[in-house]
């Protein structure tokens, strides 16, 4: 079934399905490595391009195919990539996009590993990089330099909650014919859609909120256009971070409810958000759907809903955040994002403690910042439980 019109939700149902010889009404899992050729001439057109079968489970497999497709149709893009995690989908975009001598440019608060495996090794192999704050379009122009190739923004960023300009971001890169990425983990393609503003490539962890239930790793990377496509696909293989055709048929089924969490996970959000600003003990929350972010307006203006994605800062700074991280009951204190059940988490010890203090500080990633991934459990139970916790900081 042509699924390319339909609205949102029922392509999460749908996108990607195909027929299989016995009438699945799911996508079955092809758990397997390789692909048996019908003779040795279809063996040789599939290696050579000019037959559509499969051949190896690193290169194509049907379940991971299915996964790819639907990626692309809700992102609105030429096709997916599906890597083996979210670091597979920035390593393969960066080998793929950037060459010896060129420059990226990028969010200073990016999460921690993305920035990390930029300037600690891409910088072995002659590729320079700059991280400014993107949320301000003047810094992306000042970082501009001759060999600028890429442009590679993380909104809202992880874990400031800071919000890049989209549609400002993409006209300064192609006036200066820079290629655009957006990592989009902390929305989902159900609040934010970057290929819509003209991104050439989105990038997921699948890990959060898409596959949604903290039982899988994984990442996507869906582009625009073909030609930028043909050259990161070769590259994922190349690298060999495919994903598994079993973690590919549990996003799928994670994918299924995407809206239903992202709604419910995001109506507790601005519950907890407005808890937590009113609260004596707290100094300050980053929340987009709160009016006090400093980027409400262009948050509103560019993503469907504010997310679940909240930083906050005790009054105490990091002696009271641990306190809160080691009361809470019923909020799990663990890295990750974006499932069905409530994170705590402390990014200056934990997802970005491999940052030097100083990187960290100018990303405004204070040491007393503390993550909050919200969940969809009772929002009640979760108040009552941050209530507890605040009591005993
Ligand atoms: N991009 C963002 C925005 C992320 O938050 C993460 C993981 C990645 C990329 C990498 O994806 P992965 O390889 O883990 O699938 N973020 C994590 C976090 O904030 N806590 O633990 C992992």
């Amino acid at each position: 079934m042509d699924t390319k019109d339909l609205k949102f939700d029922s392509k999460l149902i749908h996108a990607g399905m195909f027929d299989d010889q016995f009438g699945s009404a799911t996508v079955p899992i092809y758990q397997t490595s390789t692909f048996r050729f019908k003779n040795a001439d279809h063996g040789a057109a599939c290696f050579a391009g000019e037959s559509e079968g499969y051949i190896y489970t690193r290169i194509n497999n049907p379940t991971i195919d299915s996964l790819e497709v639907l990626m692309a149709e809700l992102e609105n893009g030429y096709r997916g990539i599906a890597c083996s995690s979210g670091m597979g989908a920035v390593n393969t975009i960066y080998m793929g996009l950037l060459r010896q001598g060129d420059h990226m440019i990028s969010t200073d608060a990016v999460y921690g590993p993305s920035r990390i495996v930029m300037e600690k090794h891409y910088s072995k192999f002659g590729i320079e990089s700059t991280y400014v704050d993107t949320t301000d379009p003047a810094n992306i122009l000042k970082a501009i330099r001759p060999n600028t190739r890429l442009l590679f923004i993380e909104t809202p960023s992880n874990p400031t909650m800071g919000i890049s300009d989209l549609e400002e971001t993409v006209q300064i890169a192609r006036k200066h014919g820079l290629i655009t990425v957006a990592d989009n983990t902390f929305c989902s393609p159900y609040l934010q859609k970057p290929l819509d503003f003209g991104f050439d490539v989105v990038f997921h962890s699948l890990t959060k909120f898409i596959n949604g239930h903290a039982d899988v790793v994984g990442g996507i990377i869906v582009s625009r256009e073909k030609g930028i496509h043909d050259l990161l696909r070769p590259m994922m293989v190349s690298l060999g971070c495919n994903m598994d055709p079993h973690q590919a048929y549990l996003v799928i089924r994670g994918l299924k409810t995407l809206s239903l969490r992202m709604e419910r996970s995001q109506e507790n959000a601005m519950k907890i958000a407005s808890f937590l600003e009113e609260h004596p003990r707290i100094e300050w929350v980053k929340y987009p759907g709160l009016p006090s972010h400093p980027h409400y307006e262009l948050a509103r203006s560019q993503m469907r809903g504010p997310g679940a994605m909240i930083s906050f800062e005790l009054k105490g700074g990091h002696t009271a955040g641990k306190r809160l991280m080691n009361q809470v009951r019923l909020c799990i204190l663990a890295v990750s994002l974006g499932g069905v059940e409530t994170l705590i988490q402390h990014p200056a010890s934990m997802t970005h403690s491999k940052l030097d203090r100083s990187a960290r500080e100018k990303a405004g990633i204070s040491d007393g910042l503390v993550r909050f991934s919200v969940g969809i459990e009772d929002v009640d139970d979760l108040i009552d439980d941050l209530s507890q916790a605040l009591e005993q900081v």
